[in-house]
């Protein structure tokens, strides 16, 4: 609930968010957050975004490909925010684990943030699954950490698919908390989510009602971003519909079609074109009509994207030296915001 009585945060515009490096990126991802991060610096804010590996520790080694693995997962997220456009120069791209002050600032967050309200976290009980007890305690204070994320950078606005609403939320609720019980109205601004707009929650291909997910243990239920063209024509192709007939006539025969509601969803994102332009073009049409077109406009628009992925993965040297620059930057405004935070709680030689 946002304090009503605080007065409004007068520091700069940030933009701030962040992707585990836990495995290949699909759709979802791309679209629900990668390619607003892409736009998003159009604006005149600054912006900020992380690979979040102390994030993909929360589950066991294996989920997660271990320690041999984390650093070359860490390489990739940084290789695909490059090659989908982030610029290296007008954005800071940096690795969570290389600023030390996102767990300092986690660890006072925890004593800020409320049991209830990490409780009621939906994602915890997704991931935990039946076995809650069994699960890490970072995966519990998951979204603590994550408030640290945004919050050490004091950023205003957070760009993240439908599925981190939740999250989002307690991030402002522990900011006004913090501000409130350290009697401090104006230090963290309430970050704002920025969710809206095509993109926000892209659906399994195999299940409309479940979200696109890296660990869904179907391949086929996802387009990932290293897909070759014939792989995503493929997948498209064995994409589950429904036996109610062919596209429907206008957007509101998308109801109760979540499949057919999906695949048009990802049409009117990748294309730009609107959901209702979309239905209009194909109305009346079969699958065998629509499913390639929309396989067209997928490889049209992801290609060029593997392509720069690949070869930028061929020089892993030069994404290091992204990364290290993006750490000096990032830990340049951190730092004395942390400093600030310690001399709030009243620290010994802060
Ligand atoms: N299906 C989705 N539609 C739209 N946005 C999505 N995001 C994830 N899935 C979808 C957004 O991608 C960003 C980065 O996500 P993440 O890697 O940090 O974690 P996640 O949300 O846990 O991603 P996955 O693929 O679902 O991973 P698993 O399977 O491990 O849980 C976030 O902004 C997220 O909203």
């Amino acid at each position: 609930m946002t304090d009503t009585t605080a007065p409004a945060y007068s520091g700069p515009k940030r933009i701030f968010s962040g992707i585990q490096p836990t495995g290949n990126l699909h759709l979802g991802n791309y679209l629900g957050a990668l390619k607003k991060f892409v736009d998003l610096q159009a604006t005149e804010w600054e912006t900020i975004y992380c690979v979040v590996d102390q994030h993909a520790i929360t589950q066991a080694p294996d989920v997660w490909g271990g320690p041999e693995l984390l650093a070359s997962y860490t390489r990739q997220i940084a290789a695909a925010y490059l090659a989908a456009g982030i610029d290296p120069k007008r954005s800071i791209i940096f690795a969570q684990s290389a600023v030390r002050e996102h767990t300092e600032l986690a660890w006072v967050f925890n004593c800020v943030a409320r049991m209830g309200w990490v409780e009621r976290m939906t994602q915890f009980k997704d991931k935990a699954g039946k076995d809650a007890e069994r699960a890490s305690v970072g995966l519990f204070t998951y979204p603590v950490l994550m408030a640290a994320d945004i919050l050490l950078y004091k950023a205003t606005h957070v760009p993240v698919g439908d599925d981190q609403k939740q999250h989002l939320e307690l991030s402002r609720d522990i900011a006004e908390r913090f501000n409130r019980d350290f009697n401090v109205p104006d230090f963290f601004p309430v970050p704002e989510p920025l969710i809206k707009g095509p993109g926000a929650r892209i659906m399994s291909l195999k299940d409309g009602t479940k979200k696109m997910s890296k660990s869904d243990p179907s391949d086929l239920s996802r387009i990932n971003l290293v897909d070759d063209s014939d792989t995503i024509a493929k997948k498209i192709k064995k994409a589950t519909t429904d036996p109610l007939g062919p596209m429907p006539e206008d957007v509101k025969g998308l109801e109760g079609r979540p499949e057919v509601e999906n695949l048009v969803g990802i049409y009117s994102a990748v294309s730009g074109e609107s959901v209702e332009a979309v239905v209009a073009k194909y109305a009346g049409q079969g699958f065998g009509v629509f499913k390639p077109a929309l396989a067209e406009v997928m490889v049209a628009h992801l290609a060029p994207i593997t392509a720069r992925y690949r070869e930028i993965m061929d020089d892993p040297a030069e994404v290091d030296r992204v990364l290290r620059d993006g750490a000096d930057r990032a830990r340049a405004i951190a730092a004395p915001i942390m400093d600030e935070v310690r001399r709030t709680v009243g620290f010994w030689g802060a």
